[in-house]
C-alpha cells in the first residue's frame, strides 16, 4: 500500500465492511432517505458539539453538483492526536471503526444520540470520497478518504490562524445509492427543526445548485417551534397561550421540554424528539406525554365539574386537536424499529408523565378560561365520535350487507372475487371510463369513473365525507368501511389505481381523492395499495414503430433516440387531450396492461411524514396544481417519480 499503512491498521480498516455489504443496516435503505441520513448524521454530530456548549456556528453547504455536501462547525474539533492504543490519529478511528463512541449490543439496539461521533465512520464507508478539516491543537488538518479507506495520512496543512472546528465534505457513492440527488426542501426543513430544538444555535444553508441562502436561528426554541407548526397547521387553537414547561430535575439526569395547544382542528399534530433527533415513530418518551396529557386534563375536568354524565370521553378525544411538542434529553437512549426511530426505553415513560402531568393540572387551574375552553373542545370531540361512529357504521352496512349487492350503479366491477389479484381503476369522467372499460382485462380490473365534484375531505367532517356521491361510491366499491372501523380484510381490489388526464383538472381530482383516502383511509395509503397510473401524453411515430411519451422531457428524450438511431426517417408526433381520445386499445397497452404500463405506488416515506400534515393543508384550497409532496416508490412494475 503506498500510503504506508501497516497489517494492524488494515484490520481497523475492515471494520467498515459490514456497513458497505448492508447499508441498509446502519442507514435504513440506499433510497432518498437512506441518501439523506448520511447528512443527518454528519449534522447531528456538529449539533452534538453545539448542545455540549462548545460550537455556536453550523455551515451546510449542497454543491453545485447536487450530489455532496459540506458540513462544518466552530466546536473544539475532533481530536487529533495519537490514539493511545491503535497508535493512528483519533480523528481516523472515529472515520474508520464501526460504532467508535458509542455501542452495538447484542439485542439489535444501535445506542446513540448525545454519543459523539457514531455515525461519522457509516458515512465515511458510503462516501466515494470524504475530506475531514479540522482546526485544533495549532493546526489545520486534513485527511482524505475513498469509500471508508484513508488514501492520505492526516497531514498538517497550515498553522491555526484563529478558531477552531470541523469540516466534513462528503460525496455519496454513486455504487451503493439509487438516487444521488440531495432534496434542498428536505435538508432546510431538518436544518431548521435543530435550530428549534436548540434555541442558541445558528445554521446557515448554502444551495449552491440554486444559489440561494439560508440562515436559521430560533432563540424561542420549541415554544416558537410549536407555534410554527400551529401556523403551518392552519388550524385555529382553542385558547390563546400554550403550556411550556421545561423540567429539569428528573432522576437518571434526564430533562424534557414540552409545549402543547389545542386546536379547532380534527386530528393531532405531536412531534417528539430524543437529544434533538427526531423520534418518528414515537417510543416510550411520547407514551409518556400522552398519558400526562390523559390524566392532567382528566383531573381537572373532573375537580371543576366538567365531564357531562352521559358522555364517556377517551383518551383520543382529550388528545384530538393538540398540536405538540416533546424534546427529551437523556443519556442512555436505546432506539428500535426499522429505522430505529423509536424510543424504547422501559422507564421513561411514567418519567415523562410524572415530570408532566402536574405542571399541566396546574396550568389549566391557574388559567380556567384556558382550562374551560380546552374542556369544551374535548367534550366536542367526544359528542363529534359519537356522531361519526354513527354515520360510518352506516356506510359500513350498505357496503357489507352482501358482497355485491350494494355496489355502486357506475361501477363496472371485475368478474375475480380474489382481492390479490383485483384491480379498480378510478377514472375521470364517463368518456374516460368508456375507453377504460372496453381496453380493461375484465377478469381483474374493475372500473369506477367519477363524474360530479369530489369533495375536498380536508375541511369537511365524516358526516359532509360519506353524504358526497363520489366519495361514498368509491367507499362502497372498495368494500372495507373507513374511519375507525376501516377493515382491510375487507377491501375488494389490492391495487387501488388513480387514473386521470394528466393536466391540471386531473390533478386536482387526485389530489381530492389522495387527500381523501389520507384522512379516512389511510390504512390503504400505509398498506401499499394506492397506485397513481401514467397516462401519456404523445404518442410519437417514426420508422414504422410507435413509442409512448410521459410528459414532454420524455417526449425530448425519445426524439432525440430517434434522431440518433433513424436519422432519416419522418416523425409524427401526437399529443393526446385526454384519456377519452385514447384508442382502448392504445390504454390497455400504455396505461392499463401490467406488462407494459408504468404505476406509481404512493407512499408516505419516514422522512415525509411528518410534512404531509402540512403540505395537504398547503394543499388543499389554495393551489390545486402545487406540487404534492406524497413521494412515490419503486415496485415491480414501478416507477419513481414525484406527481
Ligand atoms: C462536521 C461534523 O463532527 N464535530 C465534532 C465532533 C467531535 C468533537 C467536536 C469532539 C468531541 C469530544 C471532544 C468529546 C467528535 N469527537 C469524537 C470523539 N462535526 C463534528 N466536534 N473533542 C471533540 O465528545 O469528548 C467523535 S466526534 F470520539 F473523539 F470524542
Amino acid at each position: 500500500m503506498s500510503t504506508g499503512y501497516t497489517g494492524k491498521d488494515i484490520q481497523v480498516l475492515e471494520g467498515l465492511d459490514p456497513v458497505r455489504k448492508r447499508p441498509g443496516m446502519y442507514i435504513g435503505g440506499t433510497g432518498k432517505p437512506g441518501l439523506h441520513h448520511l447528512l443527518w448524521e454528519v449534522v447531528d454530530n456538529a449539533v452534538d458539539e453545539a448542545t455540549n456548549g462548545y460550537a455556536s456556528h453550523i455551515e451546510v453547504i449542497l454543491h453545485k453538483d447536487g450530489r455532496s455536501m459540506t458540513v462544518s462547525d466552530n466546536g473544539r474539533g475532533i481530536p487529533v492526536d495519537r490514539h493511545p492504543t491503535k497508535k493512528i490519529p483519533t480523528v481516523e478511528v472515529i472515520l474508520t471503526t464501526l460504532h467508535a463512541g458509542g455501542k452495538f449490543d447484542s439485542s439489535n439496539y444501535i445506542t446513540s444520540g448525545g454519543l459523539h461521533g457514531v455515525g461519522a465512520s457509516v458515512v465515511n464507508a458510503l462516501s466515494e470520497e470524504l475530506v475531514v478539516t479540522i482546526k485544533r491543537d495549532g493546526g489545520v488538518w486534513e485527511q482524505r478518504y475513498a469509500k471508508g479507506t484513508p488514501v492520505t495520512k492526516l497531514t498538517k496543512t497550515g498553522p491555526l490562524s484563529r478558531g477552531s472546528g470541523t469540516t466534513m465534505y462528503f460525496r455519496p457513492d454513486p455504487e451503493i445509492f439509487e438516487t444521488l440527488d440531495f432534496d434542498p426542501e428536505w435538508i432546510t426543513d431538518n436544518l431548521e427543526t435543530k435550530t428549534y430544538l436548540n434555541g442558541a444555535l445558528r445554521i446557515a444553508f448554502r444551495n449552491e445548485v440554486s444559489g440561494e441562502r439560508f440562515e436559521y436561528h430560533h432563540e424561542g426554541g420549541i415554544a416558537e417551534f410549536q407555534q410554527h407548526l400551529l401556523a403551518v397547521s392552519g388550524a385555529r387553537p382553542v385558547h390563546e397561550d400554550s403550556f411550556v414547561v421545561r423540567q429539569q430535575d428528573m432522576s437518571h439526569g434526564a430533562r424534557v421540554e414540552v409545549a402543547l395547544q389545542w386546536t379547532e382542528a380534527p386530528r393531532e399534530v405531536v412531534r417528539s424528539f430524543v437529544n434533538g433527533i427526531s423520534t418518528k415513530d414515537g417510543g416510550t418518551h411520547e407514551q409518556g406525554f400522552r398519558d400526562a396529557i390523559r390524566s392532567a386534563v382528566r383531573a381537572y375536568m373532573d375537580t371543576h365539574d366538567l365531564l357531562p354524565r352521559k358522555l364517556d370521553i377517551t383518551a383520543d378525544d382529550i388528545r384530538e386537536g393538540i398540536v405538540g411538542i416533546i424534546n427529551l434529553f437523556m443519556v442512555d437512549p436505546q432506539f428500535q424499529g426499522q429505522t430505529k426511530e423509536k424510543l424504547n426505553n422501559p422507564e421513561i415513560k411514567s418519567l415523562v408523565t410524572s415530570a408532566i402531568r402536574l405542571d399541566l393540572e396546574q396550568f389549566l387551574t391557574q388559567h380556567p378560561t384556558t382550562g374551560d375552553a380546552i374542556a369544551t373542545r374535548i367534550v366536542q370531540a367526544a359528542k363529534a365520535r359519537q356522531a361519526s361512529r354513527a354515520a360510518a357504521s352506516s356506510v359500513r352496512r350498505k357496503s357489507n350487507v352482501s358482497h355485491r349487492l350494494n355496489l355502486p350503479g357506475k361501477l363496472t366491477d371485475c368478474a375475480s372475487t380474489d382481492p390479490a389479484e383485483s384491480e379498480l381503476f378510478i377514472v375521470e369522467g364517463d368518456s374516460a371510463g368508456g375507453s377504460a372499460k372496453q381496453g380493461r382485462n375484465r377478469q381483474t380490473q374493475a372500473v369506477l369513473p367519477l363524474r360530479g365534484k369530489v369533495l375536498n375531505a380536508e375541511q369537511a367532517t365524516l358526516k359532509k365525507v360519506t353524504e358526497n356521491k363520489e366519495l361514498s361510491n368509491v367507499v362502497q366499491a372498495l368494500g372495507c368501511g373507513l374511519g375507525d372501523s376501516l377493515d382491510l380484510s375487507k377491501l375488494r381490489y389490492h391495487k387501488i389505481i388513480l387514473l386521470m388526464d394528466a393536466d391540471s383538472d386531473g390533478h386536482h381530482i387526485s389530489t381530492l381523492l389522495l387527500t381523501f383516502l389520507y384522512r379516512y383511509m389511510r390504512p390503504l395509503i400505509d398498506g401499499g395499495y394506492v397506485y397513481i397510473a401514467q397516462p401519456p401524453l404523445f404518442r410519437i411515430d417514426a420508422a414504422k414503430k410507435t413509442w409512448w411519451a410521459l410528459d414532454e422531457p420524455d417526449r425530448e428524450r425519445i426524439v432525440a433516440k430517434i434522431k440518433k438511431s433513424h436519422p432519416t426517417s419522418k416523425i409524427e408526433l401526437q399529443r393526446f387531450k385526454g384519456l377519452g381520445e385514447m384508442m382502448p386499445a392504445t390504454l390497455n397497452e400504455t396505461t392499463l396492461h401490467p406488462d407494459s404500463r408504468r404505476l406509481l405506488q404512493v407512499t408516505i416515506p419516514d422522512a415525509e411524514r411528518m410534512v404531509t400534515e402540512q403540505t395537504i393543508s398547503d394543499l388543499m384550497g389554495k393551489d390545486p396544481a402545487a406540487r404534492f409532496n406524497f413521494i412515490m416508490n419503486r415496485a415491480d412494475e414501478v416507477e419513481d417519480l414525484d406527481v
